[in-house]
């Protein structure tokens, strides 16, 4: 897969609520109401990125997830890290 260029990144952002580029990475921030409901989600999360292959760098404080994705097979950010990310908006929104 082929790493999507700067340009193309900041684009398909205007589509994708929620997210932004940040280290190299799409990122984004959730604040839930409480540890549980942010576990639940990450578990969630975690159950799609083992069915699409493509998993996401995150730290979880408490109330707190922050989200990282990036391709590292390609160096860079790819349309499955958009891909993830819609699906991230899906189950969380
Ligand atoms: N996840 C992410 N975020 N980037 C990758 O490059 C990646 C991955 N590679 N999950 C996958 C696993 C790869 O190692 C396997 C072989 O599909």
């Amino acid at each position: 897969m082929k790493a999507l260029s700067e340009s193309e990144v900041l684009k398909k952002l205007e589509d994708l609520e929620g997210w932004e580029l940040q280290d190299d990475a799409l990122h984004c921030l959730f604040e839930f109401e409480n540890f549980k409901e942010a576990f639940s989600a990450m578990t969630r999360i975690a159950f799609e990125a083992e069915r699409l292959q493509h998993h996401p760098e995150w730290n979880n404080v408490y109330n707190i997830l922050e989200i990282y994705l990036s391709t590292h097979d390609a160096n860079g950010i790819t349309d499955k890290d958009f891909e993830l990310a819609e699906i991230i908006n899906e189950l969380v929104g």
